[in-house]
C-alpha cells in the first residue's frame, strides 16, 4: 500500500528546491540481511527513501541529479527480473509499476546506474542520508564511478527530510488516524482477555492478529504488554509474565497503515477493580495527560511541556501522598512528555529544540513508574497540532 503518486511527487519537488546546483543526490531503498542460513530478516525499506517515492521493495535506488542551471531530473534503478528467483520468492517490482507507484518517468536497471551517474561526473555536491543504517546506504563497486563520486563535496540530505517529515500533509494524517482508529479497537477487542491467568504474550499476540484482521499492514513496533512491575520497564517487550488479580496491565501498541505509526497506551486492572491507590495514582496520569493536551499548542517548546509534566505531577503526587524522594519526581517519571509520530514511531525531528507548529503530529503520554508498588500507568494518545491548539487522532 501506498499513498497517491502525488504526495511522493511533492516531496520531492520539496526536496529538490533545497538541493544546491549543480549536485547529485543518492537515496537507497535498503538490501535483504541474512538471519540465518537461507533465511533472512523482514524486509524494511528506508523511510526517507519510502517518503520520496512510495516504493518499499529491496534494492531500489534514486537518484536526483541538478544541473548548474538549476533543472533537476529524477530517476530510479531497479533490480533486472530473475525467473529462476521469482519461482521461489516471487516478482520483483517492474518499470512500470516504479513509475506507476512513484510518479518518475526515468526508470532503468540497477546495472546502468554506474553509467548514468558517470556521465554527471561534473556534479560538485552528492547528497547522502548520513542517518541512515549501512544496509541502506548506497555503496558501489564500479571503480569510475568511485573515483567520480569522489571529487564531490558532500553533504547531508537527512536534516532537509527531517524538517519536512515533521509537519505532516493531511494525506499523512489521514493514514495516523485509521492506524490509531484500528489500535483502539484492538485495545477494546482485547479486553476480554485482561484477567488474572492470560499471559502477556497471549494479549500481544491477539493485537496482533486483530490489526492484521483489520487490513492493517500489521504493527508499528513491538508490542508492550506488561503487567504489574514489568510496566516500569518503559520498552518491555520480553511479554512472558502471567496477569495477577490485584495488579494494573500496561499496553503500549499500535498498527501501521501504508507505512505510517499508530500509537496508543492504556492501563488497565487485571481484575476490574484498582485498589483505592492504583485508582489515585491513574487519575493523576489522566489529569496531567488532560492539562498537558491543552499545552500542546503551536509556538509551545517541547523541553518546557516537558518540565510542565513534571511539575504537575509533583504537586499532583504530594497532595496524594505519594511524595517521591527529595521531592525529585524522575523518581516516579522517567521519560518524555512525547514524541512526533509518523513512518517512524519516533519520528524523526531536526537537531535542537523542538518548537511545536501546525501539522505536526505528537504523542501525549505522561506516566508513573513506581516500582516499589509493583505498577507502571501511562496513558498515550496522539495528536495533531492546528493553528489554535492541538486535536486527539
Ligand atoms: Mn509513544
Amino acid at each position: 500500500m501506498a499513498l497517491s503518486q502525488s504526495f511522493y511527487i511533492e516531496n520531492r519537488k520539496k526536496l529538490a528546491e533545497q538541493l544546491e546546483n549543480n549536485s547529485l543526490a543518492i537515496l537507497f531503498s535498503g538490501r535483504e540481511i541474512a538471519m540465518t542460513e537461507d533465511a533472512n530478516y523482514p524486509f524494511f525499506a528506508n523511510n526517507n527513501f519510502y517518503y520520496l517515492t512510495g516504493i518499499r521493495e529491496p534494492e531500489v535506488v534514486l537518484v536526483a541529479i541538478k544541473d548548474h542551471h538549476g533543472d533537476l531530473s529524477w530517476q530510479l534503478f531497479i533490480e533486472a527480473a530473475d525467473p529462476l528467483k521469482e519461482k521461489w520468492v516471487g516478482k520483483k517490482i517492474t518499470c512500470v509499476e516504479a513509475k506507476a507507484v512513484s510518479g518518475i518517468d526515468e526508470v532503468s536497471y540497477i546495472k546502468e546506474l554506474p553509467q548514468a551517474i558517470g556521465l554527471k561526473s561534473s556534479s560538485q555536491f552528492l547528497y547522502f542520508d548520513f542517518k541512515s543504517p549501512q544496509h541502506q546506504s548506497f555503496k558501489t563497486e564500479d571503480q569510475e564511478l568511485q573515483k567520480a563520486l569522489k571529487q564531490c563535496e558532500i553533504k547531508d540530505l537527512h536534516p532537509i527530510l527531517a524538517a519536512m517529515r515533521l509537519i505532516k500533509t493531511p494525506e499523512e494524517i489521514c493514514a495516523i488516524t485509521r492506524a490509531n482508529a484500528i489500535t483502539r479497537q484492538g485495545i477494546e477487542e482485547m479486553k476480554f482477555l485482561i484477567k488474572p491467568g492470560t499471559y502477556e504474550y497471549e494479549l500481544a499476540a491477539f493485537f496482533e492478529y486483530f490489526v492484521k484482521k483489520k487490513g492493517s499492514e500489521g504493527v508499528a513496533f513491538e508490542t508492550i504488554v506488561a503487567a504489574g512491575k514489568n510496566a516500569t520497564v518503559l520498552h518491555y517487550v520480553s511479554n512472558r509474565c502471567p496477569l495477577k488479580a490485584g495488579e494494573l496491565v500496561l499496553l503500549d501498541l499500535g498498527a501501521r497503515v501504508e507505512g505510517y505509526c499508530g500509537d496508543i497506551s492504556r492501563t488497565f486492572a487485571i481484575n476490574g477493580e484498582m485498589t483505592t491507590d492504583q485508582e489515585k495514582l491513574y487519575r493523576i496520569v489522566d489529569a496531567v495527560q488532560q492539562e498537558m493536551i491543552s499545552a500542546y499548542r503551536p509556538g509551545a517548546v517541547l523541553k518546557e511541556l516537558q518540565n510542565l509534566t513534571k511539575e504537575l505531577f509533583l504537586e499532583k503526587c504530594c497532595r496524594a501522598g505519594f511524595a517521591p524522594e527529595n521531592n525529585d519526581i524522575t523518581e516516579f517519571y522517567y521519560h518524555g512528555i512525547g514524541h512526533p509520530l509518523g513512518l517512524d514511531t519516533h519520528d524523526v525531528r531536526p537537531a535542537g529544540d523542538l518548537i511545536l507548529a501546525p501539522g505536526m503530529v505528537m504523542t501525549v503520554e505522561p506516566g508513573l513508574y513506581l516500582e516499589k508498588r509493583g505498577l507502571g500507568i501511562r496513558i498515550e494518545d496522539d495528536v495533531v497540532i492546528t493553528d489554535s491548539g492541538c486535536e486527539v487522532l
